[in-house]
Parts: structure tokens; C-alpha cells; sequence
């Protein structure tokens, strides 16, 4: 063991987030017997990461900036309570190479990755050109800036069109422009100077190959504190809604065990590149062909690790404290073979055929699927307020099972028995992802949702704003007929007029219990 590496148990930690990634991380700190702390803002006072830490403490009012972004505070939090550790989770702080320093400096470990290796991942043409050194696939093109319009013109010609204009400050797909032919390079090449300008205040813009219709495959690293990084498969990320991810699932139909090998040696490769420990995501894309081309990479843990951590048996932030204490990992981790297959769904607080319309309010009803195979990773409770502060992501639902035809039918049960009330969320759009045929047979590319929604194939199933009417009105009808003549099961939702009042009664009931409406 190097030297410079001293292993230090973690005794508590401090996690700076909220909602469900708040409490993914608690539960991964009792299970090891490390005491949870949590920073909340006003609005989260009740929610649920403060009910189930063991400390909480008021970070400041709702925005961001003034609570969950508080580097300064939080790293003088965790020293007067005694964390010898902060987990930032994703989002807020957790890929600002800045907050990583400020831990560092005051002693304190954060649950991450080095500052130098966040930063050389930080920019997307100086990781690019790393990447290119170190024999990792990128997407053919240039790997410098384009200052005129002439330099431009010729790259492409080179490159062959389509090509993809990208700003090379950029990333998360802003100012990024597809040009077909040679004649619409001027006009795009000038829109997109002055757009990366005013998004990055950097104007420098490069140019790639356009892959057409791709996948989003990701692949899940984990490095030690002592230069060894190890690949955990891939996750199939290409159903997402502009750059948000939707549904993820481990394995990809389109990965075999070569294609797995091949992309789990270049992400290692990537991050071995820049001195990466922890837990870390190589984002590809991967095309027709089965080439694949290296874009960034993701220095946190992600919102989809759930899928991973199912096929591998791996628990993911409870490696990541581990090697965050200087554990090496282990050599059970040398060939990790995907076993099984996992699908997530993110729940969010919007309505899917509404165009994605925010739904904030109370959570007036609540019912979590359970049973074989389910896992619920959720940040809120029946009676939970939904802000418009944050990220409107309430719960994902995952669910694992021995094949994908498998899962898509524990998936499609899990749906059946949820009930979200008082809020719209997402899980309509999953009901009629379900069945869609291009989803049931795992032919995806990252258009593919944006295409379907915008050509109206997505539609909500008859019954779904009715919720458990249905159930309710066959109970009721099996009710009254059994103490009318004692006889047979329900044949149908509203049959006979005595059990179509008792039904509205009963609906009204539910409706006044929960003081809110249900139409
Ligand atoms: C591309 C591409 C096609 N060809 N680059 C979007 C976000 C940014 N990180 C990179 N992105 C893309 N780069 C070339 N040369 C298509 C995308 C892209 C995308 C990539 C990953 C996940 C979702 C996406 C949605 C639209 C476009």
C-alpha cells in the first residue's frame, strides 16, 4: 500500500442532499454502522431524510444557493459535528471540484472522487483530448476549437456530413447543433459561437461525426484508493426526454458479453486515465454498427445505480464509504458478470400528457408496490408537500427479475398496484411504455421517446386517471349481489343500479377522508 493513502474509519457522515439519494445514502450508513447526518432547507423540515437520519440540521431557506449549495457551511457543519466524512449524492455540490478541495483541506473525506480527477472530467474538449491520449474511442472529429468559419468548413469536409457542432465549454447537449450538408454549416456555425458565448461565456465550438439514432449506454466503474478501477457492466440509458432520463435498465439487449468487455476496458481506461477513484459513469453512445464512441464521464454516483447494484449484487454507496476509507477492492471484483436483468422508472411530480406540466402539492395517497422483486427507492411519504424548489423526481421504482420479458412483467404488476394521489406523476407514461412494442422488445436509441410522444404513440391507458375505481366499483358489485342472493363473483365494474350508487358513495367517502378531489 502506498504510503499517501491512510485508511480512516468513517464513523458518521454528513450527506449533503435531500430526497430519495438522502435517504439511499442513510440506509447504506446504518447498514455499516455509520451514524447519518443530514442537512435539510426550510421546505424539507419534514421530509423524509430528516425523519429517518440520525441528526438533522437546519442548512438555510429553499434556494439552492443559500441551503444545499453551501460549501463553506457544510464543510464547518461536518467539523463542529464531528463527520469525518461528506456524501454529496448527485447533483448540488457533488461534481464541483472546489467543494472536493474544500473537504480535503479541512480534513474532512468526501465520498467522491479527487478534485484533479473531477476537473480533468470536467471539460468537455481538455477530457476529449485526454481520452484520444489515452486510447480511449471518441467520436471521430477534431479535438481543437474551430476559429473561423474556413477551419470549420474544412473540418467537416474531412469529418464527411452530417456533423455535430458542439461548444467545447459545454456539455448536457447545450449548444450542440446537427448539420446535414455543407449548406448549412455558415448559418449554424454562427448560432452556435454566439449561443456557447452567451451559455458558457466561451465561444470556442468543435466539430464530430453525427451518430445517427444511437444508444445511451453507461458503463459503472469503481476505483480504489490505490489505482486499480474495476467495470460493473452497463446500464441502457437511451430512453430519456431532452436530456432527462426516463427508464434505465441493466443489461442492454444490445451489449453482448464481447461488446460488455470491450466498453468495460475503455471505461476503465478512461478513468485510469485521469487517477480516478470511487464510484464513476463512462457515458457512450453506441451505434447500429455496435461501434461505440466515449462522451463524457460522470464523476458521482448516479440517479440509475439501483439497476446495476441489482444485477451484480453489489451495493454501490456502501463501496464507495469503503474505498472512501482506503479499503482496496477486492479481486470478487475483477470479472463482474451482469446476473439477471433490472428496470427502473422515475417517478416524477409531472404530467406526461400534459407536456410534462410541474404537479407540486400533497402526496394525499400513497401506495408503494412490494412483493417479489420490487425495490422503491423514495424520497416522500403520504402527506409529503411536493415543492416547485427542486428537482421534481419523487421515487424511482425498480424492479429486478431472472430475464427482461420477466421484468417487464413485474414491471407492468409493480404499476398496477401503485397509487400516487393529490400530484400527477410520470407512471401513466410507463404504463403506455409498456405497451409499446418498440419498448417490449428493447429496440431503443435516444430519439425514440421524444419521437413517440411527438407523434402521439404514447397514450394514457382508459382506466388510469380512474385508479382504483374499478377495483372499488367490482368489490361493491360482488358485495351487493352476495347479500342479495349469495351467489357468484362480480361480472363487471358497474352492473346493477344498486352497486353503481354504493360505488359513488364509497368514492365520495375516499374523496371527503382525503379532502381533495379525484376526477
Ligand atoms: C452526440 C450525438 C450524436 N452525435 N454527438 C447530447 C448530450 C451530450 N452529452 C452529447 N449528446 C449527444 N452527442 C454526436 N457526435 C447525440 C447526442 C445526444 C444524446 C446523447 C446521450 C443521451 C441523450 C442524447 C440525446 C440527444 C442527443
Amino acid at each position: 500500500m502506498p504510503d499517501t493513502v491512510t485508511r480512516k474509519r468513517i464513523r458518521k457522515v454528513l450527506i449533503a442532499n435531500r430526497g430519495e439519494i438522502a435517504v439511499r445514502i442513510l440506509r447504506a450508513c446504518r447498514e455499516m454502522g455509520i451514524v447519518s447526518a443530514v442537512i435539510y432547507s426550510e421546505p424539507d423540515r419534514l421530509g423524509l431524510p430528516v425523519l429517518l437520519a440520525d441528526e438533522a440540521y437546519p442548512i438555510g431557506p429553499a434556494p439552492s444557493r443559500e441551503s444545499y449549495l453551501r460549501g463553506e457551511a457544510i464543510v464547518e457543519l461536518a467539523r463542529e459535528i464531528g463527520a469525518d466524512a461528506i456524501h454529496p449524492g448527485y447533483g448540488f455540490l457533488s461534481e464541483r471540484a472546489g467543494f472536493a478541495r474544500l473537504c480535503r483541506d479541512a480534513g474532512i473525506t468526501f465520498i467522491g472522487p479527487s478534485p484533479e480527477a473531477i476537473d480533468a472530467m470536467g471539460s468537455k474538449v481538455e477530457s476529449r483530448r485526454l481520452m484520444m491520449a489515452a486510447g480511449v474511442p471518441v467520436v471521430p472529429g477534431g479535438k481543437d476549437p474551430l476559429p473561423d468559419l474556413e477551419s470549420a468548413a474544412a473540418a467537416a469536409e474531412t469529418i464527411g456530413y452530417p456533423v455535430m457542432l458542439k461548444a467545447a465549454a459545454g456539455g448536457g447537449g447545450k449548444g450542440m447543433r446537427m448539420i446535414p450538408n455543407a449548406s448549412e454549416l455558415p448559418g449554424s456555425y454562427r448560432a452556435a459561437r454566439s449561443e456557447a458565448a452567451a451559455s458558457f461565456g466561451d465561444d470556442s465550438v468543435y466539430l464530430e461525426k453525427y451518430i445517427e439514432q444511437p444508444r445511451h449506454v453507461e458503463i459503472q466503474v469503481l476505483g480504489d484508493a490505490y489505482g486499480r478501477v474495476v467495470s460493473l457492466g452497463e446500464r441502457e440509458c437511451s430512453l430519456q426526454r431532452r436530456h432527462q432520463k426516463v427508464v434505465e435498465e441493466a443489461p442492454s439487449v444490445a451489449v453482448s458479453p464481447e461488446l460488455r468487455r470491450q466498453m468495460g476496458e475503455a471505461a476503465v481506461l478512461a478513468a485510469s486515465a485521469v487517477g480516478y477513484s470511487n464510484a464513476g459513469t463512462c457515458e457512450f453512445l453506441l451505434d447500429k454498427n455496435g461501434d461505440f464512441f466515449f462522451l463524457e464521464m460522470n464523476t458521482r454516483l448516479q440517479v440509475e445505480h439501483p439497476v446495476t447494484e441489482l444485477v451484480t449484487g453489489i451495493d454501490l454507496v456502501q463501496a464507495q464509504i469503503r474505498v472512501a476509507e482506503g479499503e482496496p477492492l477486492g479481486p470478487e471484483l475483477d470479472d463482474v458478470q451482469p446476473r439477471g436483468h433490472a428496470i427502473e422508472v422515475r417517478l416524477y411530480a409531472e404530467d406526461p400528457f400534459r407536456g410534462f406540466a410541474p404537479s407540486p402539492g400533497r402526496i394525499e395517497l400513497l401506495r408503494l408496490p412490494e412483493g417479489p422483486g420490487v425495490r422503491n427507492d423514495s424520497g416522500v411519504y403520504e402527506g409529503s408537500e411536493v415543492s416547485i424548489h427542486y428537482d421534481p423526481m419523487l421515487a424511482k421504482l425498480i424492479v429486478w427479475a431472472e430475464d427482461r420479458q420477466r421484468a417487464l412483467a413485474r414491471l407492468e404488476r409493480a404499476l398496477a398496484e401503485l397509487r400516487v394521489e393529490g400530484i400527477q406523476t410520470t407512471a401513466p407514461l410507463f404504463r403506455a411504455l409498456l405497451a409499446d412494442p418498440d419498448f417490449r422488445s428493447g429496440n431503443l436509441d435516444i430519439g425514440m421517446l421524444d419521437r413517440k410522444l411527438a407523434a402521439g404513440e404514447l397514450k394514457p391507458a382508459a382506466d388510469d386517471a380512474l385508479g382504483d375505481l374499478p377495483l372499488i366499483a367490482a368489490a361493491l358489485a360482488h358485495h351487493g349481489r352476495s347479500h342479495q342472493t349469495g351467489a357468484g363473483p362480480a361480472s363487471g365494474a358497474m352492473s346493477g343500479s344498486g352497486s353503481h350508487r354504493s360505488l359513488w358513495k364509497e368514492a365520495g367517502r375516499r374523496d371527503s377522508l382525503r379532502g381533495g378531489s379525484w376526477s
